[in-house]
């Protein structure tokens, strides 16, 4: 289905959700150096100021010219955010081809530190800053830290081992109602894995990797449970050649038997995936409510586990690498909504959000969209209806790279 054209005019709405935002866009270069500023203000937790900059970036990206002195005074000076600061951005690029400020942040210690310590998976801007702060400044003091040798192959932490067997012990015992298991008493293996396997996370994922890895996995769902639907969903989904993991959001065909198919399905596709070798991490695992994960009434979140995966070798591909992947499971009445939520972009999702609350007095996110005043809940049956429900013009994924 094509992207409505009305949303290729609309380049001056407020919300993302209304136009257009290819992968790479007229004025490319500009959103890449207003980027370094907003990851900048980000790595200092200057929330408010990053988002602003994010905004701006969201503008340009749905501009459909090159931005000139002209076409800035008549057009871009007068959107929404383009007021003082981020203006004298964009005047200086327009007059120089970069932004003096985004070349400095580039060059400073402080700002290559931590943009290196918030590269490595499961280290945000606060802990990066935190180690910044103590004096460290390079991957080799990081490891230090977590004490990992440098470029060690990890081996599974024997807790992780301890776990799964845990998690197929729960699995067996639940339908019985016997066992409940908490979240969050795994051992966070996050970053030393990450820490570890960086040279390999850091490495992008082309597209037929990415389906490789889908048809891996749903292959041995199936031998779990037959009649799963899944879509490949994050950066992938919006056209990008190359990904830095793969998002797979999993649902059942059948609407009602899904209801009680799907809750626990994640940690066993997990176990078995695990045992096969083909997932080597598991990272995190969230949205699970014990036994209660089958009393289907109490069932109203997502099953997520983040890991990292490794395919098989075959001869056309005898080298694989370690690769993030994010199983997201959903009711079938969530799964269009965690579909849409997951294919972001992540600004795109946010102005779903506040589109939904604001102009429609609905809540929008990757579970449910609901009617706030009644909470009477929608069930959409495809993509297109979320929209449709929303009034918004149907937008294609590779346009939402706001
Ligand atoms: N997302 C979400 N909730 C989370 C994490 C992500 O709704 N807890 C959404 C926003 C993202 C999308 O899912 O756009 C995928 O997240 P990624 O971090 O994988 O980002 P991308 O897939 O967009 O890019 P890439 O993975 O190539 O870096
Ligand atoms: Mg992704």
């Amino acid at each position: 289905r094509p992207t409505d054209p009305s949303v290729f005019q609309n380049w001056r709405a407020r919300y993302a959700v209304q136009r257009a935002s290819p992968l790479v866009c007229p004025n490319q270069g500009l959103a890449n150096e207003l980027s370094i500023l907003r990851r900048a203000r980000e790595l200092e937790g200057l929330e408010k100021n990053a988002l602003a900059y994010e905004r701006a970036i969201g503008m340009i990206k749905s501009y459909p010219h090159r931005i000139t002195r002209e076409s800035f005074k008549s057009d871009i000076s007068k959107l929404p955010g383009f007021g003082g600061k981020t203006a004298s951005k964009v005047l200086e690029y327009i007059e120089t081809g970069s932004i003096p400020e985004a070349q400095t942040t580039l060059t400073s210690e402080r700002y290559q530190s931590l943009s290196l310590f918030a590269s490595i998976y499961g280290i945000g801007p606060t802990k990066a800053r935190q180690f910044y702060d103590m004096g460290m400044r390079s991957i080799e003091d990081l490891e230090r830290y977590y004490d990992v040798a440098p470029g060690a192959t990890l081996k599974t932490p024997a807790e992780l081992d301890e776990f799964m067997r845990e998690m197929e012990a729960e699995v067996a015992f639940t339908p019985n109602g016997k066992r409940v298991r908490r979240e969050g008493t795994v051992p966070d293996i996050t970053v030393p894995v990450a820490l570890a396997l960086r040279g390999e996370l850091d490495a992008p994922i082309p597209r037929d990797e990415v389906e490789e890895m889908r048809d891996v996995v749903m292959r041995e769902l199936a031998e779990l449970q037959p009649g799963c639907v899944s879509t490949i969903v994050g950066g992938y989904r919006r056209g990008k050649p190359m990904s830095n993991d793969a998002d797979i959001v999993i649902s059942h065909e059948d609407w009602e038997k899904g209801k009680t198919l799907i809750p626990g399905l994640c940690k066993r596709l997990c176990a078995r995936l695990y045992q096969k070798g083909l997932v080597t991490h598991v990272m995190h695992l969230s949205g699970f409510h014990g036994y209660n994960a089958l009393r289907t009434e109490h069932w109203d979140s997502l099953e997520k586990a983040l890991t990292v995966f490794k395919l098989k070798p075959i001869p056309e591909n005898p080298v694989r690498i370690h690769r993030r992947l994010d199983l997201i499971f959903a009711l079938p009445e969530s799964y269009w909504t965690a579909v849409i939520g997951w294919t972001g972009s992540k600004m795109f999702q946010r102005d779903l959000r506040l589109w939904a609350k604001q102009e429609k007095g609905m809540k929008f996110d990757s579970v449910a969209l609901t009617r706030r005043h009644d909470t009477r809940r929608f069930l959409p049956k495809s993509e297109k209806e979320v929209f449709d429900i929303l009034g918004l013009p149907w937008i294609d994924p590779t346009m939402r790279n706001a």
